[in-house]
C-alpha cells in the first residue's frame, strides 16, 4: 500500500520473550515540592479537591501515577516558594506541618501500592551548626532525615519507599554511607537510596567504592536528555531520570513527555521517569508557572484543567506497573519515534509508541538535537509466550498544534494479531498504547467551575482553634515559614495568630531573601489598600512590613520590588521600593515598638503611596512609578518572630 505517490515508509520489529527480558520497569512519578508546587491545592473545596486527585492518582483514571516524591521541607525556598521543616529547631518535632503529609495520605488512600520518595532541598540552619553545608555533621543530617521517614510512619502510617541526598547539589560519599547505616540499623533496610539527584557523576564514585555502590540502590540523574553515561551503567544499578519533564503544560509539554516516557529507556536504559512537578498549584506569575502535569492554581473558584499531560501519563500508567520488565527491543522505529513494550511476565503485554517531532516534543532541557519522523508503517510480530496473544485494545493521541484540535487518549477498535503479527499506520506527533489489558479508562467527568481572578476584597482573621494545615490558606511563603499560632494567655484580640517562624538562615538551595516574605492575592493588582495587624517579638532591630505591587518570589525572591512599609522595633518606620530595603522613598518616626500590637495600612493608588498607623496618617505622597503591579505580602526584616493578624486587602 502507499501513501500518494510515494510507497509509506515501513519497519517490522519483533517482540519476544524467548531470549530472557529486560530491565524491570519501577513506574512513572511525578514531585511535589521543590518547592511549595502544591500549596495552592491544599485550600480546594470539596468536591473539586478530590476531583484533582483522582486525575493524577486514581488508577485507571486519569495520570494513575505509580509514583509520588515529595520534598522534605526544609524551611528555605526551594523555586516556588519554602516548605516547613518538621524540625525547625534543634529540639523540636512536629510532623504535622506543611501539605506533604497529607498529600502522601491521599495518593495512597487512592493507591495503596503508590510508591513514596522523600527528597530534601533545603535544610534548618541547626543541622550545618552554622555553615551554610549539610554534611559536617553526617550523623545529625541522617538523624534529620531518619526522623522525617518514622514520623511518617508514626503519625501518618506512611510507608516511605526511597529517600535521597540534596536536590541537585553535591552529594557526600560518607553522608550517604552514614544514612544507609543509621536505615540500617533502624530495621529500614527495605527503604533505597537514591542518589545523587543532579548530573551522572556519583557513578563514577560507585564504580571504585563499593561500599558507596552497596548503599546506593538508584542512580537518579535530572533532565538526561534521555542518555546515560557508560559508568552509570558500570555500576549494574537501577538508573532513573528522578526529575524530569518541567515544560509549559500545552501540547508542546506533553510531546516533551511523550518523548521521554519512552526514550528514557531506549536511549538510556531508565526505568522509571519523574516528572517535576506533580500539579501546578503556585501562583502563575512565580518560576515555572505551570510546568507541571496539570494546572490547579485557583483554589477560589475551584477552577482547574486536566492538561494533555495527564492523558500521556495515562498511555504508560495505566497500563503498566512497578515490577513489570520491559521487553529486550532496539525501539527505534524506522521513521523516526520510538517504541517499549512490557510485560508483567504472567502473559500481558503492552506496547507504547511514540512519533514525536522535534519542534512539539522539546523539552525546558536540555537542547534536544535535530531529528525527523515522517508517517510510516510498522509491523510488530508477536513471539514467544506472546505467540498466544489475537487481540490488543488500542489507545490513541494525536497531539494538535493549533489550539482545540487534539485528540487524546481515546478507545480505537481493538487489533487482531493474524498469523503473530499486526500492522499500524503511524502518523507524526501520536501516541499509541497497545495491549492486552482491559482496564483503560477515561472518564467524562463533570467540567470543573469556571476560572475567576482571586478575590477583590480578602480578609483573614487566623482565628481557628484546629486548622487542618499549618499554613494560613493562600498565604504563598517564599523566604521564612508562616504558621498558625495561638497566643493562650493574650488578654485581648489576638489569641489566634499568623507568625513567622524561622529564626536562623536554613541551608540553602536557591536565593533565600535576608528578609522572610509571604506573597497572597492576584499579580495584575495594581490599586491596592493592604492593613494588618503586627507585632514585633524581636527587640532593637526587629521588624516587620506589609507590601502591595510585590513583583517577585521563588528563586527570584532576593530581587523583589514593590511598595514595602516597614515599621521597626527602635520606633522608626521606612517606605521602599524594594525587599532588600536598598530603595528607601521615605523614612521617620513612628512610635511603633516591639512586643505590642499595632496596625499598618498601606495604601497605593495609581502613581502615589500612602501609610497609616492604628488607623492615623503616617506618611503620604510618596511616588511610585514601578512596578506597576503585584501581589500583596508580609513578612520581617530578618529571620525573626513576628506575628501577623486580622489581614484585609482590596485591590483592583
Ligand atoms: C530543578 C529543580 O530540582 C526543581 O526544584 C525545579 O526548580 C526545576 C525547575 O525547572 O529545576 O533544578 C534544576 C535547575 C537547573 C538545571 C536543572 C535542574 N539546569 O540548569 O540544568
Ligand atoms: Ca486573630
Amino acid at each position: 500500500s502507499g501513501v500518494g505517490a510515494a510507497a509509506l515508509l515501513t519497519g517490522a520489529y519483533v517482540l519476544d520473550d524467548a531470549g530472557g527480558l529486560g530491565r524491570q520497569f519501577d513506574g512513572i512519578g511525578a514531585i511535589s515540592g521543590g518547592g511549595a508546587t502544591s500549596r495552592l491545592l491544599v485550600n480546594y473545596q470539596e468536591p473539586y479537591r478530590s476531583q484533582i486527585l483522582d486525575y493524577l492518582f486514581k488508577p485507571n483514571f486519569g495520570a494513575s501515577l505509580h509514583i509520588l516524591k515529595v520534598e522534605i521541607g526544609g524551611d528555605g525556598q526551594s523555586t516556588d516558594g519554602t516548605e516547613p521543616s518538621h524540625m525547625h529547631y534543634e529540639n523540636d518535632e512536629n510532623y504535622f506541618r506543611g501539605y506533604e503529609w497529607w498529600l502522601m495520605k491521599e495518593a495512597k488512600k487512592r493507591n495503596p501500592k503508590i510508591k513514596l520518595i522523600g527528597l530534601p532541598w533545603t535544610f534548618p540552619a541547626w543541622i550545618g551548626k552554622g555553615e551554610n553545608w549539610p554534611y559536617d555533621y553526617p550523623d545529625v543530617t541522617a538523624y534529620y532525615v531518619i526522623s522525617w521517614i518514622l514520623g511518617a510512619k508514626q503519625y501518618h502510617n506512611l510507608d516511605i519507599d526511597y529517600v535521597g541526598i540534596w536536590n541537585e547539589r553535591a552529594f557526600n560519599s560518607k553522608y550517604i554511607k552514614v544514612l544507609r547505616q543509621s536505615l540500617d540499623r533502624l530495621g529500614l533496610r527495605n527503604i533505597g537510596i537514591i542518589a545523587a539527584d543532579g548530573d551522572w557523576s556519583i557513578s563514577k564514585e560507585m564504580i571504585v567504592d563499593p561500599y558507596l555502590n552497596n548503599a546506593v540502590e538508584v542512580v537518579g540523574a535530572h533532565y538526561p536528555g534521555t542518555k546515560t553515561v557508560p559508568n552509570a551503567l558500570l555500576t549494574q544499578k537501577k538508573l532513573w531520570s528522578s526529575e524530569d519533564y518541567s515544560t509549559f503544560n500545552d501540547e508542546v509539554g506533553a510531546g516533551c513527555w511523550a518523548r521521554i516516557l519512552n526514550q528514557n529507556y531506549v536511549n538510556g536504559n531508565m526505568t522509571s521517569t519523574i516528572a517535576w512537578n506533580l500539579v501546578a498549584s503556585y501562583y502563575e506569575e512565580l518560576p515555572f508557572g505551570r510546568c507541571a502535569l496539570m494546572t490547579a492554581q485557583e483554589p477560589w473558584s475551584g477552577h482547574y484543567k486536566v492538561e494533555a499531560p495527564i492523558w500521556i501519563t495515562a498511555h504508560t500508567t495505566q497500563f503498566t506497573q512497578p515490577g513489570w520488565s520491559y521487553l529486550q527491543v532496539d525501539g527505534h522505529l524506522e521513521g523516526g519515534g520510538s517504541f517499549v513494550a512490557l510485560t508483567d511476565g504472567l502473559g500481558n503485554l503492552t506496547i507504547i509508541i511514540e512519533t514525536m517531532t522535534h519542534n512539539h516534543s522539546q523539552c525546558i532541557r536540555p537542547p534536544l538535537p535535530r531529528f525527523s519522523v515522517t508517517p510510516q508503517r510498522a509491523t510488530f510480530s508477536l513471539k514467544g509466550s506472546f505467540c498466544k496473544v489475537e487481540t490488543l485494545q488500542v489507545w490513541h493521541s494525536r497531539l494538535g498544534f493549533e489550539s482545540g484540535n487534539s485528540s487524546l487518549f481515546h478507545q480505537l477498535h481493538p487489533v487482531k494479531v493474524r498469523k503473530g503479527s499486526f500492522s499500524l499506520d503511524l502518523n507524526v506527533d501520536e501516541v499509541y498504547t497497545l495491549t492486552t489489558l482491559k482496564t483503560g479508562q477515561k472518564c467524562h467527568c463533570q467540567e470543573p467551575p469556571p476560572s475567576q481572578p482571586f478575590p477583590s476584597n480578602y480578609k483573614d482573621d487566623f482565628n481557628i482553634r484546629n486548622p487542618p494545615f499549618s499554613e494560613a490558606p493562600n498565604f504563598a511563603d517564599q523566604t521564612g515559614v508562616f504558621e498558625y499560632f495561638i497566643n493562650a494567655s493574650d488578654p485581648g484580640d489576638h489569641v489566634f495568630t499568623l507568625r513567622q517562624v524561622v529564626v536562623q538562615r536554613p541551608i540553602t538551595w536557591a536565593s533565600d531573601a535576608d528578609q522572610t516574605i509571604s506573597v497572597i492575592g492576584n499579580f495584575q493588582w495594581v490599586n491596592i489598600t493592604v492593613t494588618c495587624d503586627i507585632y514585633i517579638e524581636k527587640p532593637r532591630d526587629g521588624g516587620v512590613f506589609i507590601a502591595g505591587r510585590v513583583d517577585n518570589g521563588g528563586i527570584y525572591v532576593r530581587r523583589t520590588k514593590g511598595v514595602f512599609f516597614w515599621v521597626f522595633a527602635d520606633g522608626t518606620y521606612q517606605v521602599t521600593g524594594d525587599l532588600a530595603g536598598e530603595e528607601i522613598l521615605m523614612k521617620g518616626l513612628s512610635g511603633v515598638r516591639d512586643n505590642a500590637w499595632h496596625t499598618l495600612t498601606l495604601n497605593i493608588q495609581g502613581t502615589s503611596a500612602s501609610g497609616l498607623l492604628n488607623g492615623y496618617p503616617l506618611w503620604e505622597n510618596v511616588t511610585i512609578s514601578k512596578p506597576t503591579n503585584g501581589w500583596a505580602a508580609i513578612g520581617t526584616r530578618s529571620f525573626e518572630f513576628a506575628q501577623f493578624d486580622n489581614f484585609h486587602v482590596e485591590a483592583s
